[in-house]
């Protein structure tokens, strides 16, 4: 049989078989998927072929083959560099969501998850959740980062979830493909699945007082079909996001605003750092590419870890 995994809790996976039943499946054996060594070797969003056993009055699925995927989103874990984690397979788009504060998204982390997709082609849109909460300066601050996007390409749309407004824009974009909310913890990925399907009822947690952040309330990444002919994949929050598996030199290819200057730089094979005549570098001068996407850019090259945030819990992914 053929389905799509819709959940995945490490050691059982939730698949929608083609006709619609869901079964709860396991692996068989080791799964060794060619060039990627991740914690989980199956993700939601893979297409697999499955089984069925049953053991009594049991009945089990069990996976033995995983289809070529498309696309997924692949990142390093902070702690244990080594490991990697599938957070989804076969996107057509992957939603970002990000806040201000409470909790505080920095540039940086944005950077690395857009680089991440860019290297995979998925589109991504940034959603500048809790709007309803902002002072008008900081309002300012989101207007400023969504036209230093929006210049890069990037569409970017501010919306609360909590009062609806701009949700039905969301909607729009999500009809007819499958698609991903990510962020930190507490940025409401899971309250806006509630706002889009309001019968989902998904847990949610405030964030916590003390510390300005999420409570790692969602704990598996799972799909749901959504009324409206879609299919949105709610995610655990993620503390950072390590890339993986890229070399020193393509980095900058997944910087749209640094990979169409490139032609420019008098090296073809410029990074951008200690070159003379840097396109580049001349357009961080005049202003036509921001030093925050540069310093990001610098920080990955040198292949240093996202250790600008210090989280209360511990990725355990
Ligand atoms: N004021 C306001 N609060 C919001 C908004 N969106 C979410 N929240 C609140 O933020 C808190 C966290 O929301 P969640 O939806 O649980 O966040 P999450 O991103 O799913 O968090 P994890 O599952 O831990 O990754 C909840 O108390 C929500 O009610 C918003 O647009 N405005
Ligand atoms: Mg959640
Ligand atoms: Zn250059």
């Amino acid at each position: 049989m053929v389905g799509i995994v819709y959940k995945s809790t490490g050691s059982w996976y939730t698949v929608k078989e083609e006709n619609g039943d869901f079964y709860e499946c396991r692996i068989k054996g080791k799964f060794r998927i060619k060039g990627i060594k991740s914690t989980n070797p199956v993700a939601v969003g893979d297409q697999v072929r499955f089984e069925v056993e049953t053991i009594g009055d049991d009945t089990i699925g069990i996976i033995n083959e995983i289809e070529d995927r498309k696309n997924y989103i692949i990142r390093k874990s902070v702690n244990l560099s080594k490991q990697t984690h599938i957070i989804a397979a076969n996107l057509d788009q992957v939603f970002l969501l990000v806040t201000l504060n409470n909790p505080p998204t920095y540039p940086v982390f944005i950077d690395r998850f857009l680089i991440t997709a860019e290297a995979y082609e998925i589109p991504v849109v940034l959603l500048f959740n809790k709007v309803d909460t902002y002072a008008p300066e900081e309002l300012d601050e989101i207007k400023f980062l969504a036209a230093l996007y929006r210049n890069i390409g990037y569409t970017c749309l501010g919306i609360s979830a909590a009062t609806g407004k701009n949700v039905d824009k969301v909607k729009e974009m999500m009809i007819g493909k499958t698609s991903m909310f990510s962020g930190h913890s507490g940025v409401g990925k899971s309250t806006l699945v509630n706002a889009l399907e309001p019968e989902l009822d998904i847990k949610t947690k405030q964030i916590s007082q003390q510390h300005a952040q999420g409570q790692h309330t969602t704990t598996f990444a799972e799909m749901f079909d959504l009324s409206f002919n879609a299919r949105i994949i709610d995610t655990p929050g993620i503390k950072g996001f390590g890339i993986v598996d890229m070399e020193k030199e393509e980095i900058g290819d997944y910087f749209p605003e640094f990979f169409e200057l490139k032609q420019d730089c008098k090296f073809n094979n410029c990074i951008h750092v200690d070159e003379p005549k840097c396109a580049v570098k001349d357009a961080l001068e005049t202003g036509d590419i921001a030093w925050s996407r540069y310093n990001s850019y610098l920080q990955m090259i040198k292949g240093e870890d996202e250790n600008y945030r210090v989280d209360i819990h511990d990725d355990k992914k």
